[in-house]
């Protein structure tokens, strides 16, 4: 792909926006980048690119900035409703994600692995089994350092974590190994269904071939569905016994393949709960077709020490003990997180809506929520949907949700923060709000 005096729009001047515009003025092209918000609001981002040939359009979205534009590539939070994407398909203007330019320019075989709840946790333990393999590896995507800044490194593979956002202008997008670990309700604010969002989550598998490899869930009805409909070879995990793919026990999980077989036992891993066993199996799926040895997947599957943000032990504190579970920002999320505990739980949550059904999480929490303290822009709704579940209060501000929990809570409970919401009515996202919350925990 020749980018040299192309003129290309960069639309949203954030992470994926400013690495983007970077590598695009190292190609040759004509860059321009605009965002909704003004100057006064990207100053950082703005100063950050002083020197660079780039031509800024702030404050707003408007079609005229098309003029002579020859493609478009948009940041995953830029919605395809945005008038600039919306006028750049009227014209016929070419629209590719960050994470189709970044594959037209990598070197490296990619594993690349998505899913509504796991996917952060799962890209890090494939990262973390193949270095212990002894490869060179590069971890990113959305996970948080946007695909596109490892172009032109000495890569032996990449691992690519990838939302449904990244995968809406995908075309050659092509991994050589990709994992679906599941499918519930999320960003409903986004898509006009729950099938349209699990479509643009199966695009993960559409430019794969026969010699690539397709990791599916078979105790997921809609992920295990897709089987007949990829190219690529299936490699499945799940919880019951199989000759072919990977199962796990409460002791062990077990890989599968052609007569050959490898036990990793659990006993010494870190990460807890059902959800972390079934990011291992996908891990160890993927490991395993790059071809990492046992002893390099036993090592991670007994040091991995769990990501920040997601069931993140704090501290305890009078015998209470406090959980940042930040990165919780769906419903499915939350019901796996409040699984993984069997003490009383005074349970955090809201934030902002992504139009989704609560009710997932009445069995969990009539099972071990004792109290339920809401915040944020979503607190009434929640309230209506499960409020009558358990003792339920409503708080005006964050810090008072966790001086409620203090309050309320005894010597063996468990205080959760996993807000099933998204952040941004609050906070700038779902890192700034697990970090206030072990700050304010921290403070008690
Ligand atoms: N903007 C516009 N017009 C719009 C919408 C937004 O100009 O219509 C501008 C905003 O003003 C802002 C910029 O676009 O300046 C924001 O772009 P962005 O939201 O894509 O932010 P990035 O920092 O580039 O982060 C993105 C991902 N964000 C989203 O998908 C919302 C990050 O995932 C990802 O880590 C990063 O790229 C690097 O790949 C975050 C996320 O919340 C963690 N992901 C969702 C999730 O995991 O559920 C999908």
């Amino acid at each position: 792909m020749d980018l040299k005096g192309k003129r290309v729009m960069v639309v949203g001047l954030a992470r994926t926006g400013s690495a983007a515009a970077r590598f695009l003025v190292e190609q040759g092209a004509e860059v321009l980048v605009s965002d909704c918000r003004n100057e006064s609001e990207l100053n950082r981002e703005v100063t950050a690119l002083a020197g660079l040939p780039v031509r800024c359009f702030l404050g707003g979205e408007d079609p005229a900035w098309l003029d002579g534009v020859e493609l478009l590539i948009p940041s995953p939070g830029v919605p395809p409703e945005n008038p600039l994407l919306q006028a750049a398909g009227r014209r016929g203007i070419e629209i590719l994600s960050e994470i189709e330019l970044a594959y037209r320019f990598l070197r490296a075989p990619l594993v690349a692995i998505t899913g509504t709840n796991g996917k952060s946790t799962t890209t890090a333990l494939v990262g973390e089994m193949l270095r212990a393999y002894g490869l060179n590896v590069f971890v990113g995507g959305n996970i948080g350092a946007p695909l596109i800044g490892f172009i032109g490194g000495e890569w032996d593979w990449g691992v690519v974590e990838v939302s449904s956002f990244q995968l809406e202008w995908v075309e050659k997008f092509q991994p050589r190994i990709a994992a679906l670990l599941n499918l519930t309700e999320d960003h409903l604010d986004r898509y006009p269904s729950f099938q349209a969002y699990c479509q643009t989550k199966e695009r993960i598998f559409s430019a794969q071939r026969d010699s690539d490899v397709a990791v599916l869930n078979r105790d997921d009805p809609l992920v295990w569905s897709i089987r007949g409909r990829v190219r690529s070879r299936v490699v499945s995990f799940g919880w019951a016994a199989v000759d072919e793919g990977v199962y796990a026990t409460q002791e062990e999980i077990i890989w599968r393949s052609a007569g050959k077989e490898e036990r990793f036992s659990l006993a010494r891993a870190r990460i807890q709960g059902v959800h972390n066993v079934e990011n291992l199996m996908t891990a160890t799926a993927a490991a395993k077709a790059v071809g990492a040895p046992a002893a390099a997947i036993q090592k991670v599957v007994d040091d991995f020490p769990g990501l920040e943000h997601r069931l993140e032990f704090v501290r305890d504190k009078d015998g209470v003990r406090y959980f940042n579970d930040s990165k919780g920002t769906n419903v499915g999320a939350v019901v796996k997180s409040l699984a993984s505990f069997s003490a009383p739980v005074l349970l955090l949550a809201g934030g902002v809506d992504k139009g989704g059904d609560y009710r997932p999480l009445e069995d969990e929490i009539r099972r071990t929520v004792k109290k339920l303290i809401l915040f944020g822009a979503a607190k009434e709704k929640i309230r209506a949907a499960l409020g009558h579940l358990t003792e339920t209060v409503v708080v005006e501000s964050f810090e008072a949700a966790v001086q409620e929990a203090y309050r309320s809570s005894r010597p063996g409970d468990v205080v959760l923060l996993s807000p099933a919401c998204s952040s941004f009515d609050m906070f700038q996202d779902y890192t700034e709000r697990g970090k206030r919350f072990k700050a304010l925990v921290q403070g008690l």
